[in-house]
């Protein structure tokens, strides 16, 4: 791979990134990118499939793509324990103080980090992981903007310490949205954005005093700016005669609640000195031969023995290399297959690498195990491919919410969650409107839920976020998210955002250069956002492989009058289908019911309402899924917090299930449609258990 190519994404986004740079500077590099690209177009990709013998293209193009995904510099590979590798989890109480001093600096003013948090002020027990917002009855804490300090002190096995050649590194899962953090009073790390995880080696610091504890300070703070992702800005109410002195309120553009803290587990995890850094895969297969083209990248020596071995799920070893990079070959392949498409869906192999390294001092050994699933996607004018079948997506919108947790994360909401999806014969979900846990990813890749995997572009909607800096910001975000979720079989399509206000004149570039870049860093899955402008006037679409519309006719437009979204959502998907020829999702739609509100013939916030609603999309759906309509997912799966206002009674009800996650009778049109749906679309001739196995 030449080195231009290697770097091409890196020079759009530093360009991107100095702010001196004119949106003509970007536009002249987005053209670059574009002509220069790494990777194939969809078109491209599709046309060297189509000859199914031509075996040698395919490999070529499985070495041109795993090429293009590596252009990251480090890995971020979830920590798992293994012969070589120990983990200790930090789930549980945390000492915790927000700073609500008027300019809430004063942690960084009088180095809150330097102490225990307990001896510069007034403390209180917070768990982690979750979201603080919920936990008190203080609502000062509940909508709070700011600075919150959260510590926990850690006693650590005496061999992480005592063992020069084991690295001990400090992993938060998420915190939202700016995080600073101190190992024994010094900064080992910061990161911006919250749903994706960042780390810091921290063995070095902590063997200058083997006998001291070792105390964690994080530091997160919610604000949100015109460059933040999601946006936001923060409004200063100076009129005394309305106002309380130094009165300040952040504003959003989103219809969530912006929950904070540490939502995902931090926890303390060791490699060898010498250690596998990242591993890449990009599977593929032609009759009954798979293909697993892999990358293992190691870090800390220049020299290391690799051993890599795919095993089935009976444990037994199905193909196996010495090389750091190559394909592995599996004969008999059992691929990996969506819920509902296949009675044995979600199949993983397990990729084990097992390196030896030697310095001067010692020996090194390092084993993981990464899950992999066999399986390609393709989209063509009209369908979505998985694994050259066409794939409808019944599905779901989701959000990470719950009582009192907020956005942390929750094992029995997890498995519940799961279980209702399953319930309802759901084949997928769209991480709305943020990358969701990873642990939510490794059940879709077990359980066959196919995942459109969407980055915190939401609320785009002031032309200031439009501007080279939220750029620079998106693509480092759309790096981290690619770096991270790259290989899970589930991930079929990114999304780059959710309603921007994509009609506006920067967006044409924004998009371009967004998606571009996207792709380059992973040209196996196609590229999405999803859209509520007006067909004609987008400007983002042209770069989409997929159109998502969100809709919500007689609800925020013509409310209470259902008769319109026949006339209103055929027009929708003709105009869309006809300017662009590419497949169309339903990423949105439905309406609000407050559960147990009842009336005939239905009223607004009612269960009949919803139900109407559900019902006449169908019927549209039904009609254009037969030509180029893909998918449909409602919106929204359960009931979710918002900010108070006054269209939202107590949070978003347009979920199908209570936040409890009990059903209205939306649900059961919705399992009773799904179920048709699979059995019509999927290719298992007997579907009938929903049971979680
Ligand atoms: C939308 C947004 C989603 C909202 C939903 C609604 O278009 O994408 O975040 O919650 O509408 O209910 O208004």
């Amino acid at each position: 791979m030449s080195n231009y190519v290697r770097q091409l994404p890196k020079t759009t986004r530093e360009a991107v990134r100095s702010r001196d740079h004119r949106i003509t500077h970007v536009t002249e590099l987005a053209t670059r990118t574009a002509e220069c690209r790494p990777y194939l177009g969809v078109e491209e990709r599709l046309r060297l499939f189509i000859p199914e013998k031509h075996r040698m293209l395919r490999l070529l193009w499985l070495f041109a793509v795993l090429d293009a995904v590596l252009l990251l510099d480090t890995g971020m590979l979830f920590p798992r324990e293994s012969s070589s590798r120990e983990l200790k989890e930090l789930s549980g109480l945390w000492v915790f103080r927000a700073d609500k001093s008027p300019n809430r600096n004063q942690g960084f003013e009088r180095a809150w980090y330097k102490s225990r948090l307990a001896e510069t002020g007034p403390v209180i027990d917070m768990p982690v992981p979750a979201s603080y917002n919920d936990i008190t009855q203080d609502s000062t804490l509940r909508d709070f903007i700011g600075w919150v300090w959260y510590e926990r002190e850690v006693v650590v096995p005496a061999r992480w310490i005592t063992d020069e050649g084991t690295r001990v590194v400090l992993r938060v899962g998420s915190a939202h949205y700016n995080s600073v953090v101190w190992v024994n009073g010094e900064k080992v790390t910061e990161h911006a954005g919250g749903h994706l995880p960042f780390e810091a080696e921290i063995g070095s610091l902590m063997r200058k005093d083997p006998t001291r504890p070792c105390r964690i300070t994080i530091a997160v703070n919610n604000t949100l700016t015109l460059e933040t992702l999601p946006p936001g800005t923060i409004q200063h109410m100076n009129d005394p005669i309305k106002y309380p002195d130094g009165y300040f309120v952040q504003n959003i553009y989103f219809d969530f609640f912006n929950y904070a803290g540490i939502h995902r587990p931090v926890l303390l995890y060791t490699t060898p000195k010498v250690y596998v850094d990242d591993i890449t895969v990009v599977t593929d297969f032609l009759d009954n031969t798979g293909f697993v083209r892999y990358q293992v990248s190691v870090k800390g020596a220049a020299t290391a023995t690799l051993k890599v071995t795919l095993m089935d799920k009976d444990g037994h070893c199905v193909a196996s290399s010495n090389e750091a990079s190559g394909v592995l070959k599996v004969v008999d392949v059992k691929l990996w297959w969506p819920y509902l498409m296949h009675e044995n869906p979600g199949y993983l192999y397990s990729m084990e690498v097992h390196l030896m390294a030697a310095d001067e001092r010692s020996t090194y050994e390092d084993v993981y195990a990464l899950p992999v699933g066999i399986r390609t996607v393709k989209v063509t004018n009209t369908q979505f491919l998985i694994n050259n079948k066409p794939f409808y997506f019944h599905g779901v919108n989701k959000h990470e919410d719950s009582d009192i947790r907020g956005k942390g994360l929750d094992w029995p909401l997890i498995v519940k969650d799961f279980n209702l999806m399953k319930w309802l014969g759901a084949n997928s979900f769209r991480t709305s409107h943020y990358p969701y846990a990873e642990e939510i990813l490794q059940m879709c890749d077990r359980h066959g839920i196919v995942v459109i995997d969407e980055c915190p572009g939401v609320g785009i909607k002031d032309i200031r976020s439009f501007g080279n800096a939220s750029l620079a910001h998106h693509l480092d975000v759309m790096d981290e998210l690619v770096r991270r979720d790259k290989n899970h079989p589930s991930v079929v399509m990114w999304s780059v955002a959710n309603e921007p206000a994509a009609e506006m004149q920067p967006a044409a570039l924004y998009f371009k250069t967004l998606i571009t870049h996207t792709k380059a860093l992973d040209p196996t899955r196609p590229v999405t956002f999803i859209t509520d402008s007006n067909y004609a006037r987008d400007k983002g679409a042209p770069y989409v492989d997929v159109i998502c519309v969100n809709s919500y006719f007689s609800w925020y437009h013509d409310p209470g009058h259902l008769e319109v979204i026949p006339i209103q959502l055929n027009a929708q998907f003709e105009n869309w289908y006809g300017k662009y020829q590419k497949p169309i999702i339903q990423s949105e739609y439905g309406a609000d019911a407050v559960p147990g509100l009842h009336s005939d013939p239905p009223m607004m916030f009612t269960e009949e309402y919803q139900n109407a609603v559900l019902r006449s999309y169908h019927d549209i759906f039904d009609q254009k899924r037969k030509q180029y309509v893909i998918g449909e997912l409602i919106w929204n799966f359960a009931d979710f917090m918002t900010a108070q206002g006054i269209t939202r009674v107590v949070g978003n009800k347009k979920g199908i299930f209570t936040r409890q996650r009990q059903p209205k009778a939306g649900a059961f049109i919705l399992k009773e449609r799904y179920w048709r749906l699979a059995n019509e679309t999927g290719t298992s001739p007997t579907i009938t258990s929903h049971v979680l196995t």
